[in-house]
């Protein structure tokens, strides 16, 4: 059955492309959900274990192993994109201040962007660069949910606890759970919330469709 998986919660799921600059985004159209977060938080495993592909999203003992926004596409019309991690100290400056660009860029700009996904160690949540990404997307008005990944390296009760302060912190609007790629902890209620994100682009959408070619940000948006 080569292409498709009919083990995988997404059987049509595949790669589609990789993106070093805004001009080599996919064209906007339709919806798409980003995973965002620090460097080896967790983000590609988060992917794999949420479309059951473990091979898919390219995961990594060394930090910085994701370089590329990398698009997936789900099925027609919908994606999933595993953003660089952002925080990584080992690459130059230069690198680091061309990241960060590429993501504001595309949280700008980028129309059929309709959820974030930001992955965070339970252990060591909420560091300066995710709370960055917590204000970009709220300045962008992209909902945000949070994984609390690597819940497996927490008895069950430090692992709530860190839970409910993440909560707090991040407040109304934002939602947040336990997550283990490896454990297989809460990937059911990621995957309902990615469903969820995904299905609050149709209301965004313009029937008229894709508008916007040249990307040069979104309506509504400003100031
Ligand atoms: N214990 C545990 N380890 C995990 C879990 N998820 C990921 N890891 C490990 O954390 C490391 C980084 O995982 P990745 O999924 O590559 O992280 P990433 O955020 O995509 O990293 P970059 O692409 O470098 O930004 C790997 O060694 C994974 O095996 C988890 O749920 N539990
Ligand atoms: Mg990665």
């Amino acid at each position: 059955m080569p292409g498709t998986d009919p083990m995988s919660a997404y059987p049509q799921l595949k790669f589609l492309t990789s993106a070093n600059d805004l001009r080599q985004l996919p064209p906007d159209v339709g919806a798409e959900v980003a995973v965002a977060g620090r460097s080896n938080a967790g983000k590609s495993s988060a992917i794999n274990a949420m479309t059951q592909r473990k091979g898919l999203a390219r995961t990594s003992k060394t930090p910085g192993a994701t370089r590329l926004i990398n698009f997936f596409e789900i099925e027609p019309g919908r994606r999933l994109v595993d953003l660089p991690g952002y925080g990584f100290a080992a690459v130059s400056g230069s690198m680091r201040e061309h990241w960060g660009t590429l993501i504001e860029g595309y949280f700008r700009r980028r129309r059929a962007l309709c959820g974030v996904i930001v992955v965070m160690d339970v252990r060591h949540p909420l560091k300066d660069h995710d709370v960055d990404m917590l204000r970009l997307a709220q300045s962008q008005d992209v909902p945000v949910h949070v994984l609390l990944t690597k819940a497996d390296k927490l008895s069950r009760s430090a692992g709530a606890s860190a839970c409910a302060a993440v909560r707090r912190a991040t407040g109304e609007g934002v939602t947040v759970q336990l997550f283990s790629a490896h454990a297989g902890t809460g990937v059911v209620e990621a995957r309902s919330a990615l469903e969820r994100l995904l299905a609050g682009a149709t209301e965004k959408e313009t029937p008229a469709g894709p508008a916007d070619p040249a990307g040069e940000g979104k309506p509504g948006v400003g100031g």
